[in-house]
């Protein structure tokens, strides 16, 4: 099975957002594999953020993203990482469907409420970066015999 990385990022936890996010998740049948709730380090947010960081916009994101606690996830399912990017909807608020959890929750590109991985690589890297594998469990979910064909 595919996994793929999220976070809550810190205006999310601050408005209380973080069940409705899990409720969404967990009701399309993904199945959660790992989570904590964390101040991240910077070394951590740089990693993840590596991509960005000649961006005029990275100092910003990176005192965002460590103005607080983030709630990490690593979930599971088949095609998991477009599944999740579709659920969480398009970087800039203005432009997520109604629906998604940016169309729904957020308003501002620069406090957009959640992160997940964009591709299967990333989703490998920023889970490697987050987690160890300690922190992450197998199980079954009562239900996996019925969501998949
Ligand atoms: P993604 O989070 O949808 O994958 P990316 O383009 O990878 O989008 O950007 C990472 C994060 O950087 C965004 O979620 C957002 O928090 C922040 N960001 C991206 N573009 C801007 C911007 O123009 N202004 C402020 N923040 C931005």
């Amino acid at each position: 099975m595919d996994r793929t990385f999220v976070m809550v990022k810190p205006d999310g936890v601050q408005r209380g957002l973080v069940g409705d996010i899990v409720s969404r998740f967990e009701a399309k049948g993904l199945k959660m594999v790992g989570a904590k709730l964390e101040l991240l380090p910077e070394e951590r947010v740089t990693d993840q953020y590596r991509e960005h960081l000649e961006k005029p916009f990275f100092p910003g994101l990176k005192q965002y993203i460590m103005s607080g606690p983030c709630f990490l996830m690593v979930w599971e399912g088949r095609n998991v990482v477009p599944i999740v990017r579709t659920i969480v909807g398009a970087t800039n608020p203005a432009e997520a469907a109604p629906g998604s959890i940016r169309g729904d929750l957020a308003l501002d590109i620069g406090r957009n409420v959640i992160h997940a991985s964009d591709s299967p690589a990333s989703a490998d890297r920023e889970i490697g970066i987050h987690f160890t594998p300690a922190e992450l469990v197998d199980y079954t979910r009562i239900d996996e015999s019925v969501l998949y064909e």
